[in-house]
């Protein structure tokens, strides 16, 4: 109520943000809704504090029960992904990244990723991010054919370039990631194994997904995407990195933490190890899985053929689209996604032939298989042609309609 008195210029953009949300269907494969709880903490009084430090080790007073908040985060985030060591104070996945490599690397020490423009994120090594500005990057890609990534060969790379770590965990990667795979890899050349979970953070805690814990030296993951929490992030090690993490994170990169965020990553943790978070991650996969199906059906080309987790990437080009034209007449549709390169992609990153995909803000709202039949079949006819805005215009209502059937936050 008071910000709707005393901002109603903020309150308006919200309540219509809210309102959109509402109303669209979110396709995008690194959104979700985060529960009344999660915002519930992000919201409060814990904003006003400082608390520079850990638990026990504050540089301000008054840290009473941030400290018990801040222990109770690292708790649950160690017991969820099975890592001894958890830092829940990085603000964000680049973060995250960007303190764990200062932690275990010097300035111009080599790493391998994947290509930003195969599925890597920027931090993986892009030349115009830190990662690849301040580290040697040796980038690996996926097979040509399968779109997928070949153990062998990057077994082949690895023991020839002798990295000092090797990153394995993607934006835009719709396979199961074999972290076991990765761990032989890092050991048959001496590099650390460093897993960015971030996208499938959610369907890891929910054993939907191979765990990266018995296998990694570090990972790293946001809060927000599968795992459904607030925007941030943590890091989790191994015992004996423990102490350079920390410093990493404090005072090495950040100062003082975001308390109101520690509380809502310390309810999203305890959400995810709920059963009901299962049957959620379970039902993510099966709905991308019966989403690409349809889509495929529907006569796309999908990357790599499917998907085993929680994203497809669709390739518009095989019906004579590009990524960008495609992806402003699904907004026009209210079906929101986001362009994105594929494999060997011939347009720029900022045209990019492919359509990414996530199911999991749609298995949020409770959508199960049979939706994803729909999806799939609105999906198609707002890309039969691009410049029909009337036909645009009656998909919105088609999907407006359906997001009504499936509400969030209480109401329609
Ligand atoms: N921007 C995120 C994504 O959409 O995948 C990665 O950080």
């Amino acid at each position: 109520m008071s910000l709707k008195k005393k901002d109603p210029e903020v309150f308006s953009l919200v309540e219509k943000e809210l309102q959109r949300q509402k109303d669209t269907l979110d396709l995008i494969a690194s959104e979700n809704y985060a529960p009344e709880e999660v915002l519930e903490a992000s919201g409060s009084v814990l904003t006003n504090k400082y608390s520079e430090g850990y638990p026990g080790k504050r540089y301000y007073a008054g840290n009473e029960f941030i400290d018990q908040i801040e222990i109770l985060a690292i708790e649950r985030a160690s017991k969820l992904f099975g890592m001894p060591c958890a830092n829940v104070q990085p603000h964000s996945g680049s973060s995250a990244n960007f303190e764990a490599y200062r932690a275990l690397m010097k300035e111009g020490d080599t790493f391998m990723g994947l290509k930003l423009d195969q599925g890597g994120h920027l931090t993986h090594g892009s030349p115009v991010n830190f990662s690849g500005q301040l580290y040697n990057i040796v980038s690996y890609g996926v097979d040509k054919d399968t779109e997928q990534l070949d153990y062998e060969a990057i077994m082949e790379q690895a023991k020839e370039v002798k990295p000092k770590m090797i990153v394995c965990g993607y934006t835009a990667y719709p396979r199961t990631v074999y972290f076991d795979r990765f761990r032989e890899i890092a050991d048959a050349c001496g590099a650390y194994l460093l897993c960015d979970i971030a996208h499938i953070a959610g369907l890891i805690a929910g054993g939907a997904h191979m765990p990266a814990g018995p296998y990694a030296d570090v990972i790293t993951t946001t809060t927000h995407k599968s795992l459904r929490g607030p925007r941030g992030a943590i890091i989790l090690a191994k015992e004996e990195h423990c102490k350079l993490i920390n410093k990493g994170v404090f005072p090495g990169s950040q100062g003082g933490p975001l308390d109101h965020i520690t509380a809502a990553k310390a309810v999203c943790f305890h959400n995810a190890m709920q059963p009901e978070f299962k049957e959620y991650a379970s039902q993510i996969v099966k709905n991308a899985k019966a989403l690409a199906e349809a889509i495929a059906n529907q006569g796309f080309r999908l990357v790599s053929g499917g998907t085993d987790n929680h994203l497809l990437l669709v390739d518009v080009k095989s019906k004579g689209l590009d990524g960008k034209i495609a992806q402003n007449a699904l907004e026009n549709a209210g079906i929101i996604c986001n362009r994105n390169t594929i494999p060997y992609d011939t347009e720029k990153p900022f045209v990019g032939s492919g359509i990414r995909l996530g199911t999991p803000a749609a298995t949020t709202r409770g959508m199960k298989e049979q939706e994803m039949k729909i999806v799939a079949e609105m999906f198609s006819r707002a890309l039969e042609d691009p410049e029909d805005e009337a036909l645009h215009s009656r998909i919105n209502s088609e999907v407006k309609e359906l997001m009504g059937k499936f509400p969030i936050y209480g109401s329609p």
